[in-house]
């Protein structure tokens, strides 16, 4: 049996349409009631940065996004600061330590900015906690709850790759702006344009040989399946750069590739993130948006850098027939460095920023799809080589 798509609080609240959904991220459809741990898509990305009050700034005028809640010593968290930035469906928790004790100093020294939890939302919390113990999963925190006003949110989580973890939330009992803790804030900025609607996939590096140690732990904690693009030994060692798998949950809402180095002649762009995140964590989220161009016009107005794309991309004979004609002419796109792959399902249009902080280690991806489900593996040596052109330049290669 194949259960009807249904949009999440957060995608209606974003006015998404579940045909916008399907084109934006790529959607299927699965039997929910054979899933061991039902997922029913992203809750909130939760970073830990060195200053949130600034990063805060940095995503609502550079990204767009708008401030909806706000935890701090105003509201009697005397701990730290935090931002709950939105976009479309996306949700972004900026935290940054108020007490100089805080537990979020320890992260912020050992990985700089960075992601500390991918969040999940899920209809059960417990019977996932039950299963992802069952499967010798480490349970971080065991389901609780919290409540206030606007109603009560059950949690728990458990233990991912390095110091990441994966808060599940059943929100389905609450009506406030996040979570209880948090009051509505907004900003008064000037109105701007949504860059990106929803989040496609947030990219995990793991160490040398761990690739598969992941993959497994998606597949038996989290009931999650195999999607069919990889990177195998083959593109790691001609482009030294890493070896890929995709894991995603059922409605493929959620989708994890994850990267370990790949042993090659020069350091791989993966052993720098581990060298300077100190260990595995998320090395980038990729954006949705049905509108790369403006977007990434947008985004360079405000002093977002991207990586270059040299113009033999777009003069390659061969790449020019591979991706046929796509919605705008190539010029376009060469223009903008904006990269374009195409596989059998479709093609999509993807760019890659340089990385955001200052260690070299998280960045962002932009990606508009038009149904390819697939992660770009057609511009992976153009793209790796300009990965190692900035290595290059930090001094890292
Ligand atoms: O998510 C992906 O797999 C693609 C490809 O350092 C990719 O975006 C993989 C590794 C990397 C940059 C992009
Ligand atoms: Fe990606």
């Amino acid at each position: 049996m194949t259960v009807e798509h249904v949009l999440t609080d957060d995608e209606r609240l974003a006015d998404l349409s579940l045909e916008q959904l399907k084109q934006l991220v790529g959607l299927v459809e699965y039997d929910e009631h054979a899933d061991p741990f039902p997922v029913i898509g992203w809750d909130a990305i939760v970073w830990i940065v060195g200053n949130a009050t600034q990063a805060a700034r940095f995503y609502q005028l550079a990204f767009g996004m708008d401030l909806v809640a706000y935890s701090g010593p105003e509201t009697g968290n005397r701990d730290h600061c935090a931002y709950v930035l939105r976009s479309g469906a996306v949700r972004f928790v900026l935290k940054g330590a108020v007490d100089p004790v805080s537990p979020l100093v320890t992260h912020h020294d050992k990985h700089g900015d960075g992601v500390s939890d991918i969040a999940l939302e899920v209809p059960d919390v417990d019977a996932c906690v039950a299963h992802a113990r069952s499967q010798g999963a480490t349970i971080l925190d065991e389901p609780y709850e919290l409540s206030d006003e606007h109603g009560t949110v059950r949690l728990a989580a458990i233990a991912a790759y390095g110091d990441t973890r994966h808060t599940l939330v059943d929100r389905s009992r609450y009506h406030g702006p996040y979570l209880p803790g948090y009051v509505a804030r907004t900003a008064t900025l000037p109105k701007r344009r949504r860059l990106f609607q929803a989040l496609d996939h947030v990219v995990g590096n793991v160490e040398l040989g761990k690739m598969d140690e992941w993959v497994a732990f998606y597949n038996r904690v989290m009931g999650f399946t195999n999607m069919a693009e990889f990177i195998g030994d083959d593109i790691a060692t001609d482009y030294s750069a890493l070896m890929s798998k995709v894991v995603a949950n059922g409605n493929h809402r959620v989708k994890f590739p994850l990267n370990e180095p790949a042993v090659g002649k020069r350091k791989s762009q993966i052993d720098e993130f581990l060298e300077f995140y100190r260990g595995p964590g998320a090395q980038h989220l990729a954006l949705a948006t049905n509108d790369i161009l403006t977007t990434v016009d947008r985004l360079r107005a405000a002093g977002v850098e991207f990586l270059d794309t040299p113009d033999s991309y777009y003069e390659d004979p061969e790449l020019r027939a591979r991706i046929g004609n796509v919605r705008v002419p190539v010029e376009e796109l060469q223009k903008r460095k904006i990269l374009v792959d195409r596989d059998e399902d479709g093609y999509l249009l993807q760019i890659f920023t340089k990385p955001i902080g200052d260690r070299p280690t998280v960045f962002f991806e932009f990606i508009e799809r038009h149904g390819s489900l697939g992660f770009g593996k057609g511009n992976f040596k153009a793209l790796f080589e300009a990965i190692e052109r900035e290595q290059q330049r930090r001094g890292n290669l």
